[in-house]
C-alpha cells in the first residue's frame, strides 16, 4: 500500500456467543434474551464479512475473542473451588452473574477503544484508549484483555501510543469508536474528529435520557480528546438526541455513519442538529484543500424512515468503505433489505447524487439478535503505510488466513448454545483450546489469563 488507509478490524465471535438479555437499552438484547444461539454460525458470519471487505482491496484485521467464562472475575464475586466448582457455585447462587461472565460480547470492536491517527496527534503516533464500558456490567471486564491484544497487534512504540481505559464509573463512561467518527478529504489529512456523547456527568441541568442509560458521557470524550492530544479546532462534540436513546439508539452508530467527507445521519440523531451540522462544516473547511461544498450530510427525515424503522433494521450501523477516492460502497445488514421502505430508501441514496453508489448486504443474523450490526463489529484504524507495516501482519485477512480460521472455527465451535450451558465446565476447556491455538495462528503472544498462570 503506498497511500494512508482505513483498516477494519473486525471481532472474532467468541465460543460463548450467546443471547442473555444483558443490555438494557438495546432492544434487540432484551428481546433475544434466553434464545438459543449458534456460536460457529456467528463466527463464520462474521469471517465472511472478513473475507468480503478483503477481496475488495480494503485491508481487513482480525481482533481475537476474550476468554470466556470469565472464572477470575468469578473469583473475585466470591465463588470459589476449582473452576468447574467456580463456574457449579455461580450458575446455581447468580445464573445471571455467570451469563454476564460468559458473553462474547467482544466481537462488538466498535466499543474496543477510540484510535486517533497519527496525522491528528500531535505525538504523530496512532493513539489507543480501551473503552471501560462501565455501563454494563458484562461489558465493564473487557478492557483489560483488549488493551493486551491491541498492544499485541500494534506494538511499535515509534508508530503507536497505548493509553488504558478511563476510570471505571459511570461519570467517565466510554463506549469507543462506537459514539467517534472522523472526517477527511483523504484519510492521511489531519482529521476532524466527532465525538458524540449520551449525557454530562457532572451538570444535572443538561438535558437526559429519562428511560434508557446514555451509555457516553461528555466528560470521557473530553478526556479522550486532551489523552490523544488532539487539536481543539478539529475536535467537534454533539450530544445524542434524548429521546432517540430512549427509543433503542444506545450508541450513535445506531443512528449516524461517517467516512471521510460523508455524514450520513438521521434527522433525529444530535440534538441542536443545524449546529451541529455548522459545526462540522466550519471545521472540515480549516483544511486549506478542503471546502464546504465538498462536504455531504445525507439526512433521512423522520417521515422516510421512522426511527423505530432505523433501530430495527439497522440502516446507519452500516459501513461507509471507500472503493476508490471518490466512491462509496454502504455495508448494510441482510434486515435493511426485508424493511420494503428501507430497501426502497437504499435504492435511492445509491442513485441520488452522493458519493455513495453500491450497496453490499451481509447476513449477520446471530450479531444482529444481539444489537450488533456491521458497524458494530468493526475497528477502524487509518495507517499510514509505515505504520501497516509495522502491524502485526498475522492478523490481517487473506485467504489463507480466511481458510485458517473457518478451519479453526469448524473444529471448537458448537452450534447451539443456551445459558444452561455456560456452566457445562466443558466449555471453558474447550474455549481456552481453540484461544490458545488461536494466538498461535495470529502471533499474539500470551495475552488470555490462562496463559499467563
Ligand atoms: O453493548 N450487545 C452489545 C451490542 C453492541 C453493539 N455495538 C455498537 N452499536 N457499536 C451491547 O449492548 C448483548 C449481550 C446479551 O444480551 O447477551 C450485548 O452486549
Amino acid at each position: 500500500m503506498s497511500k494512508t488507509v482505513e483498516a477494519n478490524f473486525d471481532g472474532l465471535v467468541g465460543p460463548t456467543h450467546n443471547y442473555a438479555g444483558l443490555s438494557l437499552g438495546n432492544i434487540a438484547s432484551t428481546s433475544n434474551q434466553s434464545a438459543p444461539s449458534n456460536p460457529k454460525q456467528a463466527a463464520l458470519q462474521g469471517l465472511a464479512k472478513m473475507k468480503a471487505l478483503h477481496d475488495m482491496g480494503l485491508v481487513q484485521g482480525v481482533l481475537a475473542p476474550h476468554e470466556r467464562p470469565d472464572v477470575y472475575t468469578l473469583r473475585k464475586l466470591g465463588f470459589n473451588g476449582s473452576d468447574a466448582q467456580v463456574l457449579a457455585q455461580a450458575s446455581r447462587q447468580a445464573p445471571k452473574i455467570l451469563a454476564a461472565c460468559s458473553s462474547a460480547s467482544t466481537m462488538w470492536t466498535a466499543n474496543a477503544a477510540t484510535v486517533s491517527p497519527s496525522s491528528d496527534t500531535t505525538s504523530g503516533t496512532v493513539h489507543f484508549t480501551p473503552a471501560n464500558l462501565c455501563s454494563k456490567f458484562h461489558r465493564s471486564i473487557e478492557h483489560e484483555t483488549t488493551g493486551n491484544i491491541l498492544r499485541a497487534i500494534f506494538s511499535s512504540q515509534d508508530h503507536f501510543t497505548h493509553h488504558s481505559a478511563l476510570p471505571n464509573t459511570s461519570h467517565f463512561g466510554d463506549e469507543g469508536a462506537a459514539n467517534h467518527t472522523r472526517f477527511c478529504q483523504n484519510y492521511g489529512d489531519a482529521g476532524i474528529e466527532f465525538f458524540v456523547f449520551g449525557q454530562y456527568s457532572f451538570d444535572d441541568s443538561q438535558p437526559a435520557p429519562k428511560k434508557f442509560p446514555a451509555r457516553q458521557t461528555m466528560e470521557a470524550s473530553q478526556a479522550i480528546t486532551r489523552n490523544h492530544q488532539l487539536n481543539t479546532s478539529r475536535t467537534v462534540f454533539a450530544q445524542q438526541n434524548p429521546e432517540v436513546i430512549d427509543q433503542g439508539v444506545f450508541h450513535n452508530d445506531v443512528i449516524a455513519v461517517g467516512n471521510r467527507n460523508v455524514l450520513f445521519c438521521h434527522e433525529k440523531a444530535f440534538l441542536n442538529q443545524a449546529q451541529v451540522y455548522n459545526d462540522l462544516r466550519a471545521a472540515y473547511s480549516l483544511e486549506p484543500m478542503n471546502s464546504h461544498d465538498d462536504f455531504y450530510i445525507i439526512e433521512v427525515p423522520e417521515s422516510q424512515i421512522r426511527v423505530e424503522t432505523a433501530v430495527k433494521s439497522y440502516l446507519f450501523n452500516s459501513q461507509l468503505l471507500s472503493t476508490s477516492d471518490k466512491d462509496m460502497t454502504i455495508v448494510v445488514p441482510s434486515d435493511c433489505q426485508s424493511d420494503r421502505q428501507v430497501a426502497i430508501y437504499l435504492e435511492e441514496l445509491v442513485a441520488a447524487d452522493n458519493p455513495i453508489n453500491d450497496v453490499k448486504v451481509f447476513d449477520l443474523r446471530q450479531s444482529m439478535n444481539n444489537g450488533g450490526g456491521p458497524a458494530c463489529l468493526r475497528l477502524r484504524v487509518v495507517l499510514t503505510p509505515e505504520e501497516l507495516t509495522a502491524t502485526n501482519q498475522a492478523c490481517l485477512m487473506n485467504d489463507t488466513l480466511y481458510t485458517t480460521l473457518c478451519e479453526w472455527v469448524e473444529k471448537h465451535y458448537r452450534d447451539r448454545l443456551t445459558e444452561a450451558d455456560l456452566a457445562d465446565p466443558n466449555l471453558l476447556v474447550e474455549s481456552r483450546t481453540a484461544l490458545d491455538e488461536l494466538t498461535r495462528i495470529l502471533k499474539l503472544g500470551s495475552v488470555y489469563q490462562f496463559q499467563q498462570r
